[in-house]
């Protein structure tokens, strides 16, 4: 049950099963002030501390997913306010604490930190007017939250650089030719087909979607040889589930397995 008050997102669900969240600072673009990111990282919380839930959408406006960290905010920050102040070192950390799978679902902009928001979800649905880039060069700084390490790892060190050095924008297109997202779908389908994938996603065995999100996560961390023998232990104990053992009954009897996440 969400009982927090919330001002600069809106917070809904889906079915019962899938958290939708609206990042609603509409006048700013969706900028991520220190506010929108404690509002945004308590409700990634609560959704993952609902059993209900089984997959979480952050979304933005048509026009803006986000167009960055809060320009105003930091204009006039000095060393000290950035490197000891909340905004930069702890409220942009929660969303890589969350266990359940959380989908960006990016229309318009998603520049700076609005796209090393989307970035750091576990996957990007862009409609057709997305603009991805990480102009932070053209304000005198460089990405603060991942972008100049998930981006290469995203699109590749050619088109990272590109972007991180010249500020340009890159299209749903482009975006999606370099891996950046998943899936290019029309404006007006955007949430039809993250809701889609979500509600999909809910329906699996929330122990063996937990498990696929960790183990790909792995795979940026540390050696191949890790990683395969991280699956592999994750393999061995989903045996363990009782949700293996109706996913494997049902498709043995040609029937559609229900899920108790157990
Ligand atoms: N911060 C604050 N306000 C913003 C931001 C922003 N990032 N982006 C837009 N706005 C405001 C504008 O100031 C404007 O306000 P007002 O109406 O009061 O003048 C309003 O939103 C509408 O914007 P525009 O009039 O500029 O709209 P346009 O359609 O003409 O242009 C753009 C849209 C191209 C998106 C343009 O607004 C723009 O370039 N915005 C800035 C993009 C940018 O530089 N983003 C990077 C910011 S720096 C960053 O993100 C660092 C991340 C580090 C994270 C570290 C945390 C750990």
């Amino acid at each position: 049950e969400i009982t927090l008050a919330y001002e600069v997102i809106e917070v809904r669900t889906e079915a019962d099963k899938v958290g939708v969240i609206t990042l609603n600072r509409p006048k700013q673009l969706n900028a991520l002030n220190s506010q929108l990111m404690d509002e945004l990282g308590d409700a990634l919380k609560a959704f993952d501390a609902d059993e209900k839930i089984g997959c979480i959408i952050i979304t933005g406006s048509e026009k803006a997913f986000a167009a960055g960290a809060d320009i105003t905010a930091m204009a006039k920050f000095s060393f000290a306010d950035a490197y000891k102040g909340d905004f930069i070192t702890r409220n942009w950390e929660t969303i890589r604490t969350i266990r359940k799978p959380v989908i960006a679902a990016v229309s318009g902009f998603a520049l700076g930190g609005g796209c090393e928001l989307a970035m750091m979800c576990d996957f990007i649905i862009a409609a057709d007017n997305a603009k991805f880039g990480q102009p932070e060069i053209k304000l005198g700084v460089i990405p603060g939250a991942g972008g100049t390490q998930r981006l290469p790892r995203a699109v590749g060190k050619a088109k990272a650089m590109d972007l991180a050095l010249t500020g340009r924008m890159m299209d749903a297109q482009e975006a999606e030719r370099s891996g950046l997202v998943s899936r290019v779908v029309p404006l007006d389908k955007l949430m039809e087909e993250t809701l889609g994938a979500a509600l999909q996603i809910s329906d699996f065995s929330q122990i063996a979607v937990m498990a696929a999100k960790e183990s790909v996560n792995r795979a940026f961390e540390g050696t191949l040889a890790d990683g395969v023998m991280f699956e592999r232990r994750l393999f061995h104990s989903l045996f363990a589930t009782s949700d293996q053992k109706e996913g494997m009954d049902a498709f043995v009897n040609k029937r559609k397995a229900v899920f108790t996440h157990q």
